[in-house]
């Protein structure tokens, strides 16, 4: 088993399920994952920890990876743009997996996974004093030796070239998941979210990973949506942000206070 928890379920499960943390508490990041069944059981195998548009910046990284990694689930922190250093950063603070924004080809994808990885496979500077801390039992030298190449290299398709480049991208090797961004994608391809251009660029992404043997994965608004798809084949799927269940939940229960319990429309947000 790996020590990359998202790569054990990865392997493991049909689906692997997480939530997005866009606010710097590990307290909140704690409580959900605590709450939660374990990822063998049905629970989170992963939170990702959302530099890119969250409340949340590298001073942060190194409570929430272990707040998360010793919970049993695996911080993935998304940084804010595929820059070497931020990443570097990322990895050396404890995260078990990068995501980066706006993949657009294969020369894109392969410089992340370059960034991610020590020589010879890649150029990651060396200096993990506290990378080994989020991963629970894991000893500075197995650190080295063998956790820091399982951590997961993932890349987001979100916009028209990311689309039309994506079977070359999908072969880039040490790449591991191809992840979605849905919202991204529709603006940047300016076509309607949930439209037919939309849903077919979606479908191209699943098949492309699935045709490399890489992970599909993607963002999704609420639980209904990570149903959708999941059943679709997508392999990992965030099923809603920490503030949109904190809005959604605060105003259910003002509703039911105030006794004007109001049916439930579709959720279609962050
Ligand atoms: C998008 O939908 O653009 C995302 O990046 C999801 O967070
Ligand atoms: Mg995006």
């Amino acid at each position: 088993m790996s020590a990359v928890t998202l790569r054990s379920a990865l392997q493991s499960q049909p689906v692997s399920y997480g939530f997005w943390l866009t606010l710097p508490s590990a307290a909140v990041a704690k409580t959900i994952l605590r709450r939660s069944p374990e990822y063998s059981e049905g629970g989170f195998s992963w939170v990702l920890i959302d530099a890119e548009h969250g409340l949340i910046n590298d001073s942060h990284y190194y409570e929430l990876t272990n707040a998360i990694g010793h919970e049993g689930a695996s911080p993935i922190i998304r940084v804010p743009w595929p820059e070497e250093w931020m990443i570097k950063r990322a990895l050396d603070a404890g995260a078990h997996g990068i995501m980066t924004p706006m993949c657009h080809t294969a020369e894109d994808a392969a410089k992340v996974v370059s960034y991610c990885k020590y020589p010879p496979v890649g150029v990651r500077g060396y200096g993990p004093m506290f990378a080994p801390h989020s991963f629970p039992g894991v000893k500075p030298a197995e650190y080295d030796e063998k956790t820091h190449g399982e951590v997961l290299v993932v890349v987001q398709i979100e916009s028209r070239p990311g689309v039309e480049n994506v079977e070359k991208i999908a072969n880039v090797e040490g790449l591991d998941v191809l992840f979605i961004g849905p919202f991204d994608l529709a603006k940047q391809m300016r076509v309607t979210r949930g439209g037919e251009e939309h849903e077919a660029a979606i479908l191209r992404v699943l098949k492309a990973a699935k045709s490399a043997g890489k992970k599909a994965a993607i963002f999704c608004s609420d639980g209904d949506d990570a149903l959708r798809r999941s059943q679709q084949g997508f392999d990992m799927v965030s099923i809603i942000t920490d503030v949109g269940v904190f809005g959604d939940g605060m105003l259910r229960e003002l509703e039911k206070a105030k006794g004007t319990t109001k049916a439930e429309g579709k959720r279609d947000g962050y």
